[in-house]
């Protein structure tokens, strides 16, 4: 398979003036008209240049160029591209071809969903619609027609505005969608279907109305309406924060059940998976409802950060994702806890983008290559893109920020870019010089950055020495030192700060700061709100930390201090262990955490997340070599030994958190709940009757989602009999809400319980499961291969050989999904040797196979490589 290369980039020869497409949607089969209007680039083409167009496996049926008919043997077309030998400079271009959305379970280009046809286009989607020229950088004004039958298809949506609409014989009718900006072909979509809507509007700051319309199908009309007011807010927060206004009268957003990712942002008609619109108390977690506001929001800034500037190719992708999740990330701070946000972002860097930095999959934030882009949407691009961009924010500070933002809009409107535009824009507005800076795009890796303090007695000063290193990987066999900004203060044992946080800039290999004038007992605190993303290693004491959990003044570090001391005592846990020593847990952490749970100044938020423990999937990333067993056994004795010691603490801070109306999905409420539930689960990791009746009381007594899902996720560990019944309880309740059998199936396979893998089996036959939705394939197969270590890393194998099977079936249905799923076999050189075997063995299983698709051999390949 053909490797696509950053070095390779040439601009298309030609440009597209105007595309006019024609869906004529037929019972079995849709036909396409594309009629484009083209000429020569005089910059990239002459009288021999051809045109070739990207094409998917479909048959064309005509082709008209000018007013000629073509033959078959005129033009040329395969399964990947359309080509015409040669063109006059101006010309237009009419082509026909069939599809057929029934058979299309890949769920890229068109398709159906349930009783509804739709499109994603990105990456390169669209080329399985019609022959075109499916790179971001060809844009142009496209309009759309959609005729189909009224009593199947009533509601028929694409792009921009509706300009016609009417009815046609034999029951069907037709509308007009015309969208006046110029777009890259992946921002093209098309829905047509049995919907109901829930309307809104807003009012821009400068006066225009847009109408708001969320589309569902009619069941699910009344679940929108959480949705609807993160689109407001996005809409006003964008405005204020960064003086982005609308530019449609119409947005519209539709939720669809078999969607590959979370969201598309195409224009003016945003397609969602179902999972990040529908929500009500009831039927989804607070959890859910944060992820919705978020997804919304992320979608709409979109329509500045990806659509209005869009991608001069693929490799920038990071341009438009890193900068609207950096964009989302911000929003969601303002609208509710700024700390917690930032700690819940953080984890979820530090749980998957470390790890996938330090695999085959491991790439630039610009990629330099890639075989299949969908492969590409990564944590890298994304998590990482995003905190490249808060290092520029901090390095510029909030002000020529938004001045660099402002002048990015200004210069760059309706254009298709490049990173190097983005930050020379910053570059222009601070007057800095962000060469090195631009390695964060161009170098893999996590810089490891090790802190060390000397105190001088006799001159009372401190000296912080920072030495940063990146280990060698697939992309550089060396790497150079990285800008890393550091926000650091210091902080004397009352918890005071005696001296102002400010910013410090590392650009070699190693740097000293040197703080006079201050007392011995000061502590440094340093990487304040995460400044970097880096791993940090410190010559902090677990007594230190258990300070700095309490009194450090950023609550980002109080939470790192927290999760730090518990990363040393499950290492200690584990050494204890391998060596055949009884394990035992410091007194000093018990204290740490039960000073923690009984300060009722904290906020709730907050102690749910700094007095969790790290999950096991994020304890592997602290050992070279990955113990799943000892991990496991290690967390769960440092769990229990917890809740046992603190039970009547636990059991306060339960009670106090309770009373909270079911419904109420304030911050505050949503705190509470957290920490309620953080204490519910230490509980219930007792086996012990009373803890066991809590849990179930809670579980049977629920009045929304969060509580009853909470308990039924600690049910799922007790026993096989607690477990059983609390799943027929719940399927019981809600096996007619897909969305919530979706978690059904999660819990059931995250089990600890034995017997999870058989289990996990016979769920694949459950008749609500299929490998054709990829929100099941996500909740019952990914969950288990990624979120239930013991068992998907079985020593006997069984897990894996299960999962490596499924892949493979997917493969032949959802190449990306597959492809996807394939990463929990990435980091398999970590472990033992007897799973290093048994993964490899399932690798090449995989990679021996003669039909796979591009995208899993790309996986595959890698990570054998
Ligand atoms: N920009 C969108 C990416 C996306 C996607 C990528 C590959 C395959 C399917 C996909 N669906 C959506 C979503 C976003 O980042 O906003
Ligand atoms: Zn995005």
């Amino acid at each position: 398979h053909k490797k696509i290369q950053l070095k390779d980039y040439r601009p298309f020869a030609f440009i597209v003036d105007h595309v006019d497409l024609i869906f004529d949607i037929r019972e079995d089969h849709t036909r396409v008209t594309s009629k484009l209007k083209m000429r020569k680039d005089p910059a990239w083409a002459d009288e021999t240049t051809p045109l070739v167009l990207n094409k998917g496996k479909f048959d064309i049926i005509s082709v008209v160029a000018g007013d000629m008919v073509l033959l078959p043997g005129e033009y040329k077309s395969d399964d990947e591209t359309f080509t015409l030998a040669a063109t006059p400079d101006v010309f237009e271009l009419e082509i026909a071809n069939i599809l057929k959305p029934d058979e299309n379970t890949a769920l890229e280009g068109l398709y159906r969903s349930g009783s509804i046809l739709c499109t994603q286009c990105e990456a390169q989607g669209f080329r399985n619609i019609t022959p075109y020229s499916d790179r971001p950088d060809v844009m142009a004004p496209f309009s759309c027609t959609i005729v189909a039958d009224k009593t199947r298809y009533p509601i028929l949506l694409s792009n921009g505005n509706p300009v016609k609409s009417g009815d046609l014989d034999d029951n069907r009718h037709f509308a007009v969608w015309e969208d006046p900006f110029k777009k890259p072909c992946y921002l093209f979509a098309l829905v047509a279907g049995d919907l109901a809507v829930l309307e809104d509007r807003f009012t821009t700051s400068s006066g225009r109305d847009v109408a708001l319309k969320i589309y569902s199908e009619k069941e699910n009309i009344a679940l929108c309406s959480h949705a609807m007011t993160s689109l407001k807010q996005a809409m006003a927060w964008d405005e204020k924060r960064f003086g982005r206004e609308y530019d449609l009268d119409l947005y519209q957003i539709v939720a669809i059940n078999d969607f590959n990712a979370g969201a598309m942002e195409n224009k003016g008609l945003n397609i969602f998976n179902a999972k990040y619109v529908l929500a009500d108390p009831q039927t989804a977690t607070d959890d859910d409802f944060m992820g919705i506001q978020g997804v919304i929001a992320h979608e709409y800034f979109h329509n500045w950060t990806g659509n209005r500037i869009t991608l001069k190719n693929w490799f920038q992708l990071s341009l438009k994702e890193g900068l609207t999740v950096f964009r989302d990330q911000e929003f969601s701070s303002d609208m509710n806890s700024r700390p917690v946000k930032r700690i819940i972002d953080v984890k979820n860097l530090m749980a998957a983008q470390f790890p996938e930095d330090s695999g085959p999959m491991t790439h630039p934030v610009r990629p330099d290559s890639y075989i299949k882009m969908d492969n590409f949407y990564t944590m890298t691009v994304y998590e990482k893109g995003a905190e490249v961009i808060r290092m520029i924010y901090q390095l510029l500070g909030q002000d020529l920020f938004r001045q660099g933002m402002d002048l990015y809009f200004e210069k760059f409107d309706g254009m298709a870019v490049t990173l190097e535009d983005f930050v020379g824009v910053m570059e222009t507005v601070s007057g800095r010089n962000l060469d090195q800076f631009f390695l964060w795009y161009t170098q893999s890796g996590t810089p490891e950055i090790s802190m060390t303090r000397q105190y001088n007695d006799n001159t009372g000063s401190l000296s912080l020495t920072f030495t940063q290193s990146t280990s060698p990987d697939r992309n550089q066999s060396e790497k150079k030192p990285f800008h890393i900004p550091v926000r650091i203060s210091l902080i004397n044992r009352a918890g005071e700060t005696v001296k102002q946080e400010a910013l410090y800039e590392l650009t070699q290999e190693t740097h000293t700061f040197k703080f006079e004038n201050v007392s011995a007992d000061i502590y440094p605190s340093v990487f304040r709100e995460f400044t970097a993303p880096v791993r940090l290693s410190t010559d902090f004491s677990d007594q230190d930390l258990a300070f700095l959990m309490a009194r450090d003044t950023d609550p980002f570090n109080q939470w790192r201090a927290a999760q730090t001391l518990f990363i040393n005592e499950i290492k200690n846990l584990v050494t204890a262990i391998r060596t055949g020593r009884a394990m035992t847990v410091s007194s000093g952490l018990i204290q740490a955490f039960s000073l923690a749970l009984e300060d009722r100044k904290k906020d709730r938020a907050f102690l749910s997340k700094a007095l969790a423990l790290p999950l096991e999937t994020e304890i592997k990333d602290h050992f070279e070599i990955i113990d799943v067993e000892a991990i496991h056994q290690a967390r769960t004795f440092l769990k229990q030994t917890l809740a046992k010691n603190l039970e009547s603490e636990l059991k306060t801070v339960y009670e106090i958190c309770r009373p909270a109306p079911p419904d109420d999905i304030s911050g505050a409420a949503m705190a509470d709940r957290s920490l309620k539930n953080l204490c519910l689960a230490y509980l219930g990791c007792v086996p012990d009757k009373g803890n066991q009746a809590l849990v179930l009381k809670q579980f049977e007594n629920a009045g929304n989602m969060t509580d009853e899902f909470a308990a039924f996720k600690i049910l799922s560990h007790m026993t096989p009999e607690m477990r059983d019944s609390a799943c027929q309880a719940f399927y019981n309740k809600w096996q007619a809400r897909t969305l919530v059998i979706d978690k059904w199936f999660s819990v059931q396979a995250q089990s600890r319980l034995k017997d999870t893998l058989d289990q996990v089996k016979q769920l694949t036959t459950h008749k609500n499961f299929t490998m054709a939705n990829p929100n099941k394939v996500r909740a019952l197969i990914f969950a288990f291969a990624m979120n239930n270590p013991i068992h998907f890393h079985r020593a006997d194998g069984q897990g894996y050989e299960f999962v490596a099977e499924r892949i493979l079936a997917l493969d032949k249905i959802n190449h990306q999904t597959a492809a996807r799923l394939c990463a929990c076999f990435n980091l398999w050189k970590r472990y033992d040797e007897n799973r290093r075997i048994l993964m490899k063995r399932q690798l090449e299983t995989m990679a021996g196979q003669k039909t796979l698709s591009k995208n899993l051999y790309e996986i595959v390949s890698r990570a054998l490589e």
